[in-house]
């Protein structure tokens, strides 16, 4: 093992809580959706039986209706070290929600699950073992994806609706600053932010009113008892996310390589074929040639959201490496005031650029992942591989200079290392 990967190999087994990792140490206490997903891909290399663990952890907190929860609460973690806690929740006001334990957050996060089963599957060369718990796995993924694909998508226009930017996993991006300006926060019982007291510069972090806005959201969403129906009659936050449904593109493809493995039957492959079609057919509607980018649909506004960000490339990761898309994304990432050759998370060219903002300029190494996943150009593992040896296991980086951002010790970023370096 090289240095590298045992620093990542360390990184995990800090945050292993025994079965399930922690997303970091010390600001995201708990077990996250999607990071559970990258933290899996890691493990796999380690110890595949490990990697399916993460996953049946997380998939073990998964509601009736299929929906996977973005959080999965450590039971013994204190309340204090991350906000908003179960008690702000209170997800079993939905009947779909597991009766607690576990304790879940009441919303969902873009699903790279499958495509982590499926790295993990490649990586452990067949194991009989992994093979009968994909088998088990199975009913609960397909749940998952019908959920996404048909409950979170009644118009079937192949595009997932999000109900809150923490459910894209890109919070504080500006492709949600229109549909958020027009969400009028009502009255809030008082409450007190965490993530600041464990990431000193307030100015990495979203700003306060962003944090009102947030939880008025899960206001509203609690008030609807998490109903899909209800939500998608009153809510004032629907935005139809490209990058969410272009992962879940991927993962449909992922799914139906695993059908094999667990002898599905052919009504089931036929359902995420139907699935992957819708997918791909809506992102090429969502493409703007004149920013030569897949948009966001804002649904309350009636309108593409026309910003220049790493989610524009959400086509080239559900496999559609369409030539001008392409030709722009490399214009991106050959920036020549980049300190490497990766995407930002939101376009130097864009009016709402803050290089050390949250999900506003900086990179995140997990986003090149699935770029690189999708592209095969091990520039951008190279790329990634020097900025994490200089970095170290940063939540985020500031694009120009390097500067390591938001928390140390990312399981991600570890886990996304061990891929890159195997
Ligand atoms: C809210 C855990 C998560 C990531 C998200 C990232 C951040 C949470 C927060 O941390 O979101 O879900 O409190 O800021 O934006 O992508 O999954 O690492």
């Amino acid at each position: 093992m090289s240095d590298l990967s045992e620093r990542a190999a360390a990184v995990l087994a800090r945050n292993d809580a025994g079965g399930w990792t922690k997303a970091a140490p010390e600001l995201y206490p708990h077990q996250w959706s999607w990071d559970a997903a990258f933290v899996a891909i890691g493990w796999a290399h380690l110890d595949p039986a490990r990697a399916v663990a993460e996953l049946e952890h997380l998939f073990s907190a998964q509601w009736a209706n299929g929906k996977l929860p973005h959080i999965v609460f450590d039971p013994v973690a204190p309340p204090a070290g991350y906000f908003p806690d179960p008690s702000w929740w209170r997800a079993t006001l939905s009947p779909d929600a597991p009766a607690p334990p576990p304790e879940t957050s009441g919303l969902c996060q873009p699903p790279v699950h499958a495509v982590a089963l499926q790295r993990i599957w490649r990586v452990c060369a067949g194991s009989p073992d992994v093979a009968a718990r994909l088998r088990r796995l199975w009913p609960r993924l397909l749940a998952w994806h019908r959920y996404l694909a048909e409950d979170r998508d009644p118009e079937r226009s192949g595009l997932v609706t999000i109900y809150h930017p923490w459910e894209s996993g890109a919070d504080n991006s500006p492709r949600w600053d229109d549909a958020l300006a027009r969400v009028e926060v009502g009255p809030l019982p008082p409450y007190r932010r965490r993530d600041t007291e464990h990431v000193a510069d307030p100015g990495q972090r979203p700003t306060d009113a962003d944090y009102d806005r947030y939880l008025w959201l899960v206001e509203l969403l609690k008030r609807a008892r998490y109903d899909d129906p209800s939500i998608q009659r009153e809510h004032p936050f629907l935005v139809k996310d490209v990058f969410f449904s272009a992962i879940l593109a991927a993962a449909n493809a992922a799914l139906l390589e695993l059908a094999d493995v667990v002898g599905a039957p052919d009504a089931d492959r036929a359902r995420i074929a139907g699935w992957l079609d819708a997918e791909r057919r809506g992102l090429a509607g969502q493409w703007d040639p004149e920013l030569s980018l897949c948009l966001d649909q804002d649904l309350r506004g009636a309108t593409p959201v026309r910003r220049r960000t790493f989610a524009g490339f959400a086509p080239l990761v559900a496999g559609d490496a369409e030539p001008a898309l392409l030709a722009e994304f490399r214009s991106v990432v050959s920036d020549h005031r980049l300190r490497w050759p990766l995407v930002p998370s939101t376009s130097p060219d864009d009016p709402a650029f803050e290089s050390r903002k949250y999900w506003r300029g900086p990179v995140w190494p997990v986003v090149d992942w699935l770029f690189w996943r999708a592209l095969g150009d091990d520039a951008l593992r190279t790329a990634s591989l020097e900025q994490i040896r200089t970095c170290g296991f940063a939540e985020y980086v500031e694009p120009f200079t390097g500067e390591p951002l938001g928390s140390p010790d990312q399981a991600w970023t570890a886990a996304v290392t061990l891929d890159w370096l195997a």
